[in-house]
């Protein structure tokens, strides 16, 4: 019998996707460049469902079902358009090749269009929720043709996750819109794990606890509006017990993050767009610092820190941490929504962002109750300018606003960096400012560049000849 989809690269997300897709009962082709991993799924896990190997991938491709469907889980990159290349000769016309690695969008959107051009389909299919989910039910956000989704449609909402009897999958747009929101997704995870490592700081450094003790601090917040994914294992991780020392295992983890490109593109394409882009942007840059780690060594002996002695927090203070996390966490995700609505009418894909709400409900990284929020919010309306003026959003800043200065106010006073908390709190009160405070910067760019400037009081545009006359002259064309 003839395989329903194939899987190209059989590591930890291949490997687990084709088992995924098995044991729900579809026939699985199978194909690794070195054999080797491909022997070890067979022997391992064979006896879960329908699998059929391949040395090769002519042999590969001629095991599948027509129209051929195959997903490609390999290294991001250039190792997809080897694999593609390899494959292109292989292929008849209307087969669907789906890349479910961590591509960058603008590489999706090219490998749309030279397949488009060679009669193939392919699907950029963004998959999030780690090891784990490819195995159990991922979050998958698949980006195309519409009519090769409908194809592959019956075993990608099979293997999705699940949340409310509906799949964490759905068709998300032309091109490279699935890696695109799949990129969002990373960057608005690395801003939601900036604010907690920022929460977790200033329990630490401003009020001297432990991690077991911050740990329950996490855990009593599974009951509030921050429940999620995160908080949990936030939990987990500050619980762990390290054999070797005895103490905390957290507390032994050098304090380096990595960072393999998601959160930079998302930074980068904001900036490209000129979405204010904080929260996300902040959260990178955050990373960035805390790879220089010898500078930061040698930067405390010049520049002293110390930590404030004997602050014990109240119930109130820790409350007010909470408060200013999930502030800033709204913060991070409508500025997140409100690049893929940038992005949707730049780039022409028609974004149902109440769907993309939807998906990350469960399966993914992000996946939180909160998002049931922001989902109703699309539902009541599809053309939301901001989220945070949308009812839910507004009344929980605004309650959360007092807490959220005293927070900052906090570790300003005590020398705790909190660039994600703060840069949120500075964007929130630039937002809701209808006069802010760039009639300057207007006048100085028409000062020394000639740059022109508008006035409240007149049409057009206008430019003073600051360091002669001093007069004022309109520099467009009246239309009368
Ligand atoms: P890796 O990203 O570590 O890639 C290893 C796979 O790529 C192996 O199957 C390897 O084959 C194959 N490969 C490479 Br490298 N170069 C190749 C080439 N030129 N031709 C053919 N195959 C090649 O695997 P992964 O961690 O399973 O991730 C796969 C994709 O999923 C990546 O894009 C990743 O970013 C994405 N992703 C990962 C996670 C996660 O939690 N790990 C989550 C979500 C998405 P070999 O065995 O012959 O060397």
């Amino acid at each position: 019998d003839l395989c329903d989809i194939g899987v190209i690269g059989l590591a930890v997300m291949g490997a687990n996707l084709a088992r995924n897709a098995a044991r729900k009962g579809f026939g699985v082709a199978l194909y690794n460049r070195h054999g080797g991993r491909t022997d070890a799924l067979v022997s391992e896990f064979g006896h879960e469902g329908r699998f059929v190997p391949s040395k090769d991938l002519a042999g590969f491709v001629a095991s599948l079902a027509k129209p051929r469907a195959m997903i490609i889980m390999v290294k991001a990159g250039k190792p997809v358009d080897d694999v593609i290349a390899d494959l292109v000769p292989l292929l008849d016309e209307g087969d669907i090749v789906i890349d479910g690695g961590n591509s960058l969008f603008s590489d999706s959107d090219r490998r749309y269009r030279e397949l488009k051009e060679k009669g193939l389909r392919f699907i950029g299919m963004g998959v999030s929720g780690g090891e784990e989910g490819a195995l159990l039910g991922p979050s998958m956000m698949p980006g195309g043709e519409r009519e090769a989704y409908e194809r592959i449609a019956p075993m990608v909402t099979k293997m999705a996750a699940q949340v409310d009897g509906e799949p964490c999958a759905t068709y998300i747009g032309l091109g490279g819109s699935g890696h695109y929101v799949k990129m969002v997704h990373n960057g608005i995870e690395y801003a939601d794990m900036q604010l907690i490592t920022e929460a977790y700081d200033l329990f630490k450094t401003v009020y001297g606890l432990d991690a077991a003790a911050i740990a329950d601090i996490f855990e009593g917040w599974k009951s509030s509006d921050l429940d999620s994914y995160l908080i949990d294992i936030t939990t987990e991780v500050l619980k762990k017990r390290d054999p070797k020392t005895g103490g905390a295992l957290v507390d032994s983890i050098v304090d380096e993050a990595e960072q393999k490109g998601t959160g930079r593109w998302t930074a980068a394409n904001a900036l490209d767009l000129g979405v204010p882009l904080t929260g996300i942007t902040e959260a990178v840059f955050a990373r960035a610092l805390s790879g220089r780690r010898a500078l930061r060594g040698e930067a405390e002996k010049l520049l002293p820190f110390r930590a404030p002695a004997g602050l014990k927090p109240s119930q109130a203070d820790i409350d007010a941490v909470r408060d200013a996390l999930y502030a800033s966490k709204i913060i991070a995700y409508a500025q997140g929504f409100e690049q893929m609505t940038a992005a949707s009418k730049d780039y022409g894909w028609e974004l149902k962002l109440g769907e993309v709400a939807t998906i990350w409900r469960g399966g993914c990284i992000i996946r939180a109750r909160f998002l049931d929020r922001i989902r109703d919010a699309y539902k009541a309306s599809d053309s939301i300018p901001n989220l945070v003026l949308e009812d839910y959003f507004r009344d929980a800043v605004l309650a959360a606003e007092p807490a959220w200065r005293k927070v900052v106010m906090l570790a300003v006073q005590h020398g705790v960096a909190i660039p994600a908390f703060s840069s949120s709190l500075s964007y929130y009160d630039g937002l809701r400012r209808s006069r802010g405070p760039a009639n300057l910067l207007q006048g100085l760019r028409d000062y020394f560049g000639a740059h022109t400037y508008r006035r409240f009081d007149a049409e057009g545009s206008f430019h003073t000849r600051w360091s002669q006359d001093g007069s004022e002259i309109r520099t467009d064309t009246p239309s009368e």
